[in-house]
């Protein structure tokens, strides 16, 4: 994984958070649940772009439309697309770009990134608002993991190999930004879902 700390200027991070309040006006937060037990997430969840992750009964998937709206996510703004192309360094456009909003107690089991085709393709995250103690592990499950502070302006480029391997996040250290008024921080996930 490649950690850019602090790229983006506060400037930059305001411009990209006007953005995201456009995207979430329209297409607004939801509490998505897990396959099959139906609990929540303690994140909260929205897209842009063609197509959408969502996780519900049913399973993981990408969707061309927003669950509860039923309307198409809104476009990925041309600021976000920018920032993929400059640092993955990609000709082709991500197809997804997942808001995740992580109140002071949300949090994220380790996972892995698996519903995309485009296994080999890099992801982008962006970070703004409080910092995360993100946990990265190894291609295993039971590979060891280490604790890395995500910051607001902070971009991670996952290519190669760790583009595939198991991450979380631990907690949300509330008051470390005050980008957001109500506290908290947004991630957005850009990623291709198709075979470029
Ligand atoms: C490391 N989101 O939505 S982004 C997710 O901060 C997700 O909201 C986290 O994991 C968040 O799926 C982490 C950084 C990230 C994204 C993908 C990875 C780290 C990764 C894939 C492999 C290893
Ligand atoms: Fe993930």
């Amino acid at each position: 994984m490649r950690l850019l700390p602090g790229h983006l200027t506060l400037d930059r991070q305001r411009g990209l958070l006007a953005e995201i309040r456009q995207v979430v006006a329209r297409a607004p937060l939801f509490s998505p649940v897990m396959p099959r037990s139906g609990s929540p997430y303690s994140v909260r969840m929205s897209n842009c772009g063609p197509q959408g992750w969502l996780s519900d009964r049913g399973g993981y998937r990408y969707t061309p439309a927003h669950p509860l709206t039923g309307e198409a996510w809104p476009a990925i703004p041309a600021s976000v697309l920018e920032l993929w192309h400059a640092a993955t360094g990609v000709a082709y456009p991500p197809e997804a770009c997942l808001i995740n909003y992580y109140g002071p107690e949300a949090r994220l089991g380790l996972h892995r990134d698996e519903d995309e085709a485009a296994r080999e393709a890099p992801i982008l995250s962006i970070s703004l608002g409080d910092t995360a103690l993100f946990r990265l592990g190894g291609p295993a499950r039971k590979s060891p993991t280490r604790s890395v502070r995500l910051s607001s302006g902070d971009l991670v480029v996952l290519e190669g190999p760790s583009r595939n391997w198991f991450h979380g996040v631990d907690r949300i250290l509330p008051g470390t930004s005050t980008l957001l008024p109500e506290g908290g921080r947004f991630n957005l996930t850009l990623r291709r879902v198709t075979q470029p």
